[in-house]
C-alpha cells in the first residue's frame, strides 16, 4: 500500500484519540455481551429473574440517554460538573461507565470508521480510479431514469387540507424544500461524475438556490421561534461543520476545498446576526426593513468596494485560503476562490429572507385566491403563469445561453429570476403544491452529506487539497457497474455519517444545559490541543534526527520542511 503524501500531525492525533475509543468501544460491546448472556443463564434457572431482565434500565436508556444528550462522558471531548471524575472513569476503563455509554463509543467508531475508509480511497493506492466521460445521452437517461422511479415508488400527496392554516404550512413547506434540494442535488453529483460542463450555468443557479433556503429557512425559523441560545447555536455549527472539520483532518484538505460549508456557514451567522442584534424589535416592520437594507449595504460595502473583501478577510486567510495543487491552475492569491464562491452568491441569501419575511401573507393571499370564483381564479393564476413563463424564457435565452464568464459577471444579480420563476410555477394549483416525490426529499435531507463525501469515496482527488479529477474505481472495466457499486456505497455511507452526525451532536451539545456544553468544549479543545502537541513531536523528531548529519542549519530547516 502506497500513501500519497506523508503523514501530517492531525493524522497522528486522530489516531491517538480513535485507538484508545475503538479500544473501549469493543470492551463495552464485550461487556455488554458478557452481562447479557449472565442474564440469560440466570434467566433460564427462575422466572423471577425474567422480570429483572425486563426492568434492567441499562439497555433501552442507553438509547434514551443518547437522544436526550445525556451522559456524554464517553469520549475525551465530554465533559461534566465531574468531569475529572468521568475522564478519570474513561481512563480507568470503568466497566459500568462503558456500559451506559456503549451506543457512544460506538457511533464514534463506525464515524471514525468511515474517515478510515475515505483516507483508504482517495489516498491509498488499494483501490482504483478511471477517468471521467460525459455522453449527454447517458447522463439524462440515468437522471430521468431517477425520475421515473421516484415517480413510481414515492410518489406522494400531502393530505393537508389545513395546509395554509397554522403550523402545517412549515409542514407542508419542508417536504417541498427538501425534494426540490435532492432533485437539484443529483444534478450536481452527476455533474461532478460525468464532468457534463455544459450545464455549468445551471449548476451554478443551484447553488444559489440552496443559498437561497438558507435565507428562507433560517429566518422563518428565527423569525418565529426567537431561539438565539448558545445551545441552539452550537448546535448548528456542530450540524454545518462537524464532519467537513474531520474530513478536512484526516485528509488533509484546506476548508475551502468543500466550499459550500464555508459558505452556508457564512450565511447561516448572518441570518442569523441580522435577526439576533435587536431581537426585541423584530416584530415592528420598519425595523425589519432597515435590517434588509442594512444586509444589503454590508454586502455591497465587501463585496463591491474594490479592496474591502481583502482587508475583512486576509485574518481568516488561515481558514479560508485555498491553492490548487494544479500548478496549471495555482496563480490564484489564495482568498481567490472564497471571494469567488462567497461573492456568486453574496445577494440570494437576503432574498431569501425577504420571502420568508413575506410568506405568510403570500399564503393568506393564496388561500383566498383558492376560494374566489373558478373565473376569477383561473384568470389569475393563468396570468401568473404566463408571466412567469415569459420571464423564464427571456432569462434563459439572454442570461443562462452565455458562456460561464460572463454568466458569471451576471449571476449574482439575476439568480433570483430562475427561483422565483420555479417558486411560483411549483406552487400554481393546490394539486401540485401538495403532492412531492419523497425520494428526492429523502435525499434533500442528506445533501450536506453527499456533498462531501463525493470528492473522497465517489470520486477521487488523490492529493490533499486536489480538485476531485477522477473517479474511484472499485470494478476497473466495468464503468456502469462500476458506477453502480460506488454510488451505492457512497450513498449509504452519506446516510449513515447523517444520522451519526446528529446522534453525535445529541451527546455532546446538550440542548438546555449550557453549563455542560461549555464544559464540553473546554475538554474538547484541551484533549486535542494535548493530542496535537504529542502528535506534533512524533511526526516531527524522527525527522529531525533523519535530517541530523546535514551539517547548516539552514540545510537542516530545508530538510525537514
Ligand atoms: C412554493 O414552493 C417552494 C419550493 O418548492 C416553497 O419553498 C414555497 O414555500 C412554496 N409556497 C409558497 C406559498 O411560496
Ligand atoms: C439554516 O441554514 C443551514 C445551511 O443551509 C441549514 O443546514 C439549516 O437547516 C438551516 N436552519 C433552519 C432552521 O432551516
Amino acid at each position: 500500500m502506497e500513501i500519497s503524501s506523508p503523514v501530517t500531525a492531525g493524522q497522528v492525533t486522530f489516531l491517538l484519540g480513535f485507538i484508545p475509543l475503538f479500544a473501549a468501544w469493543l470492551y463495552s460491546e464485550f461487556l455488554e455481551h458478557r452481562k447479557n448472556s449472565a442474564h440469560r443463564k440466570a434467566g433460564r434457572n427462575s422466572d423471577i429473574n425474567l422480570v429483572v431482565l425486563d426492568k434492567d434500565p441499562n439497555k433501552e436508556d442507553d438509547q434514551t440517554k443518547l437522544l436526550e444528550g445525556g451522559l456524554p462522558a464517553a469520549s475525551p471531548k465530554a465533559y461534566h460538573v465531574s468531569a475529572t471524575s468521568h475522564l478519570l472513569r474513561f481512563f480507568m476503563m470503568d466497566e459500568a461507565f462503558l456500559l451506559e455509554n456503549r451506543l457512544i463509543l460506538r457511533a464514534i467508531s463506525e464515524f471514525s470508521g468511515y474517515l478510515i475508509y475515505f483516507y483508504i480511497c482517495d489516498r491509498t493506492n488499494l483501490l482504483g480510479e478511471s477517468k471521467k466521460s460525459y455522453s449527454r445521452d447517458l447522463f439524462l437517461f440515468l437522471y430521468f431514469l431517477l425520475i421515473v422511479v421516484a415517480a413510481m415508488t414515492s410518489f406522494k400527496v400531502h393530505q393537508d387540507k389545513s395546509s395554509f392554516s397554522g403550523k402545517s404550512i412549515m409542514y407542508l413547506n419542508r417536504h417541498q424544500t427538501e425534494e426540490w434540494k435532492g432533485w437539484m442535488q443529483v444534478l450536481f453529483l452527476m455533474y461532478h461524475y460525468f464532468n457534463a460542463k455544459e450545464i455549468y450555468n445551471a449548476i451554478r443557479v443551484f447553488i444559489a438556490a440552496y443559498v437561497w433556503m438558507t435565507g428562507f429557512g433560517n429566518f422563518s425559523y428565527y423569525y418565529v421561534r426567537k431561539d438565539f441560545s448558545l445551545p441552539r447555536f452550537a448546535q448548528m455549527m456542530w450540524r454545518l461543520n462537524f464532519f467537513v472539520a474531520f474530513c478536512c483532518i484526516v485528509l488533509n484538505n484546506d476548508y475551502m476545498l468543500y466550499y459550500i460549508c464555508p459558505m452556508h456557514t457564512l450565511f447561516t451567522l448572518m441570518v442569523y446576526g441580522a435577526l439576533g442584534i435587536l431581537n426585541k424589535y423584530n416584530e415592528i416592520g420598519s425595523v425589519i426593513a432597515i435590517k434588509f437594507v442594512t444586509c444589503f449595504l454590508v454586502v455591497i460595502l465587501i463585496w463591491e468596494v474594490p479592496g474591502v473583501f481583502d482587508i475583512v478577510w486576509s485574518p481568516l486567510t488561515f481558514l479560508l485560503g485555498y491553492s490548487d495543487p494544479d500548478p496549471s491552475k495555482s496563480k490564484f492569491p489564495r482568498l481567490h476562490e472564497w471571494h469567488f464562491r462567497s461573492g456568486l452568491d453574496r445577494y440570494i441569501w437576503i432574498v431569501g429572507m425577504i420571502y420568508a419575511y413575506y410568506h405568510p401573507t403570500v399564503e393568506r393571499w393564496m388561500e383566498k385566491l383558492e376560494e374566489a370564483e373558478t373565473k376569477k381564479r383561473i384568470s389569475i393564476k393563468t396570468t401568473i403563469v404566463t408571466i412567469s413563463l415569459v420571464v423564464g424564457y427571456l432569462w434563459y435565452e439572454y442570461i443562462y445561453k452565455l458562456d460561464r464568464i460572463s454568466y458569471n459577471k451576471y449571476h449574482p444579480y439575476t439568480s433570483w429570476i430562475p427561483i422565483t420563476v420555479y417558486i411560483t410555477l411549483r406552487n400554481f394549483t393546490q394539486p401540485f403544491r401538495s403532492c412531492s416525490l419523497t425520494l428526492f426529499a429523502w435525499l434533500g435531507k442528506i445533501t450536506l452529506e453527499t456533498y462531501i463525501s463525493q470528492i473522497h469515496i465517489w470520486l477521487r482527488s488523490g492529493v490533499p487539497d486536489g480538485q476531485p479529477r477522477w473517479l474511484l474505481s472499485l470494478l476497473p472495466n466495468y464503468p456502469l457497474l462500476n458506477f453502480m457499486l460506488t454510488t451505492a456505497i457512497y450513498v449509504a455511507v452519506s446516510h449513515r455519517l447523517f444520522e451519526l452526525t446528529n446522534t453525535l451532536k445529541m451527546a455532546f451539545v446538550p440542548s438546555r444545559d449550557n453549563k455542560r456544553l461549555s464544559y464540553n468544549a473546554v475538554a474538547g479543545i484541551t484533549i486535542s490541543v494535548i493530542l496535537y502537541s504529542v502528535s506534533f513531536v512524533l511526526v516531527k523528531v524522527p525527522k529531525m534526527l533523519v535530517c541530523m548529519p546535514s551539517h547548516s542549519p539552514l540545510e537542516m530547516k530545508k530538510c525537514c520542511d
